[in-house]
């Protein structure tokens, strides 16, 4: 079998870690990590490239040692220089980076100060009382951390929880080997995967077909399936290389519907509709819907919904979050769909830490029947990325306004990712960013404000009439760290009265906004904007990601402001 580019990101990504813990230096860490960014973001098979004999040279960040070690990564699925850093720290460290909150340097201190090297003994240092007098830690993390520990089963393979980007290039590859599977009628996910919730328990894949033997077959001898969970004729379940658990269920094709609808859930869902169903004296399983022993409903889901005077409720809705309410009243949202988007509002370039040039990211925008794409690079607090200066940004514009001169079927918009700086202020003067199409910023530093000074300083950035866009309004990423303290509400409410916008920054890491929050905009009439914040060509196509979480929040097309052709699109970036 070989090896996933995933897998070798991992192992960079661990690398990274225990160096990190260990105190090493931070470029060479970053390094690292870069590269597990890199190499999971390819589109190719690393193990493919390297067999090729300059496969691996070109690749951005890739190095002559990185190439060697992928080499040998790729011959013998291990890394020595991995090998030697676990042998040295106690292997219970690089598990604790799946707790939520904490990083490499707050192990390294937990580690010193109290020998807390396994998820046992930050339970007891915690439960102690004996965090809380560690620098850099409160009472408060300390009882964040203990919530986290009790909230999500870590497990030495990592979170218990899966991402769904994720998910979905571990699961793909075998959903395409079930569906050419002999006798299979019809196939699909089901599940929070197909809720399009951010991340996953496990996967859920439905068959209708008469005969399971050879779906059945596939399905447990399949590539990457390291473990057999159970076995049987109708239901099975197996573990992925990675980890993720996999269920398999057939059903005969005249249930296929009620078992879809059934298996989909949630099951906030299902009891609600089954509890329609109690009323009218109907049963309502994964085999059907029952009138005494009659079957009356089950082929489509469509029925299902249509029998209790329903329409059709799209899977992201079904939440137990009044959708059946709104489903009676016929108030259900038309959902926004990937296809109604016009173009994308948050990218980088090579100028900052982007891995391609303007003219190439409008190309891809292009190919992807976008009418606009806004660069966004990064402004110059942040000097990880080399953010631009007012000097590099004028020089930007120029060379946009060149590249829009050549430009066809698609508009480079001009705009900068302006960085918030502590007390509210934007980072650039407000002449530069006068002279710009759009202004997005975002927070990058300082997360650990209070509550009310984050909100104040997020609120202040709104103040400046050049302001079009928050970005990733909480920062945070999915399963490995929890977004700043801020008044999220307040935050909205202040964007509607200024006639400014808040990003679901589409990013599997991120989705920020989470659903909730899109609803809560929708409800208040703030428009958003589904970003993917690409720093590659192909990151472009995580847009349905963004779309996904939207949908589950309830949002329109109208509710979103690049649904919107261009000229439209301007009337609503000008603020009064
Ligand atoms: P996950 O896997 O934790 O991300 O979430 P789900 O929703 O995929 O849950 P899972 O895999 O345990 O079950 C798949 C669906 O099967 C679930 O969404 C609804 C249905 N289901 C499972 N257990 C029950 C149950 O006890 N009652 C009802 N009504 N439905 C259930
Ligand atoms: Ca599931
Ligand atoms: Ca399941
Ligand atoms: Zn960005």
């Amino acid at each position: 079998m070989p090896i996933h580019n995933n897998d070798i990101a991992a192992i960079f990504d661990e690398l990274a870690d225990l160096l990190e813990i260990k105190g090493e230096n931070p470029f060479r860490v970053r390094a690292y990590r870069n590269a597990a960014r890199t190499v999971a973001g390819l589109s190719r098979g690393v193990a493919e490239l390297a067999a090729e004999e300059k496969g691996l040279d070109g690749i951005p960040g890739i190095g002559r040692d990185l190439a060697d070690k992928i080499r040998t990564i790729v011959a013998t699925k291990k890394l020595p220089l991995l090998e030697e850093m676990k042998k040295e720290l106690p292997e219970g460290l690089s598990t604790l980076m799946k707790v939520r909150g904490l990083g490499p340097k707050k192990i390294a201190a937990l580690h010193k100060a109290l020998n807390v090297s396994s998820l046992a003994d930050l339970r007891k240092a915690a439960s102690g009382g004996k965090i809380r007098e560690l620098p850099g830690f409160s009472e408060k993390t300390e009882q964040a951390l203990l919530d986290e520990l009790g909230k999500t089963k870590i497990t030495e393979r990592g979170p218990e929880r899966f991402k769904r980007a994720l998910a979905e290039q571990m699961v793909t590859p075998l959903f395409e080997e079930l569906k050419k599977a002999r006798g299979v009628e019809e196939i699909s996910i089901a599940g929070s995967y197909r809720r399009q919730a951010e991340t996953v328990g496990d996967v859920d894949i439905l068959v209708a077909a008469e005969k399971s033997r050879d779906v059945m077959d596939r399905f447990v001898h399949a590539d990457d399936v390291t473990q057999v969970l159970a076995e049987g004729d109708t239901k099975s379940s197996v573990l992925l290389r990675g980890g993720l658990q996999v269920d398999l269920r057939v059903v005969p094709l005249e249930s296929w519907g009620a078992a879809l609808h059934y298996f989909t859930g949630s099951k906030a869902h299902n009891i609600a509709v089954r509890l329609m169903g109690v009323k009218r004296k109907l049963k309502v399983n994964e085999y059907g819907v029952f009138r005494g022993k009659k079957m009356i409903a089950g082929r489509t889901e469509a029925e299902i919904y249509k029998l209790f005077g329903l329409p059709y409720i799209e899977p992201e809705l079904r939440e137990d979050r009044g959708e059946i309410q709104a489903a009676l009243e016929g108030r259900l949202p038309r959902l926004v769909e990937l296809r109604d988007i016009r173009g994308d509002l948050h990218s980088h370039t090579r100028a900052t830490d982007g891995r391609y040039s303007a003219e190439e990211m409008a190309g891809a925008a292009k190919a992807r029947g976008y009418e606009y794409l806004a660069v966004t690079d990064h402004s110059k607090r942040v000097t990880m990325a080399h953010g631009l200066d007012a000097a590099r940004l004028a020089q930007s514009i120029r060379e946009i306004d060149r590249i829009n001169a050549r430009l066809k079927g698609v508009t480079l918009l001009k705009s900068i990712e302006c960085d918030i700086l502590a007390d509210g202020s934007l980072d650039l003067p407000d002449a530069i960013l006068g002279e710009l199409d759009l202004v997005v910023c975002s927070i990058h530093y300082n997360f650990n404000l209070s509550k009310d000074k984050q909100t104040e300083r997020v609120i202040r950035a709104l103040d400046n009439r050049r302001v079009n866009i928050f970005c990733h309004p909480t920062g945070r990423l999915i399963n490995e760290r929890p977004g700043y303290e801020i008044d999220l509400e307040k935050v909205m409410r202040a964007a509607v009265e200024r006639g400014c916008f808040l990003e679901l920054n589409a990013h599997p890491d991120r989705l920020d906004l989470d659903d909730v929050h899109c609803r809560m905009a929708g409800e208040m009439g703030l428009k958003i904007a589904v970003s993917t914040d690409a720093h590659s060509t192909g990151d472009l196509d995580l847009m349905r990601f963004g779309i996904g979480q939207a949908r589950r929040g309830w949002i329109e097309a109208a509710d979103v402001i690049n649904t919107r052709p261009l000229a439209e699109l301007r009337r609503l970036l000008k603020r009064t």
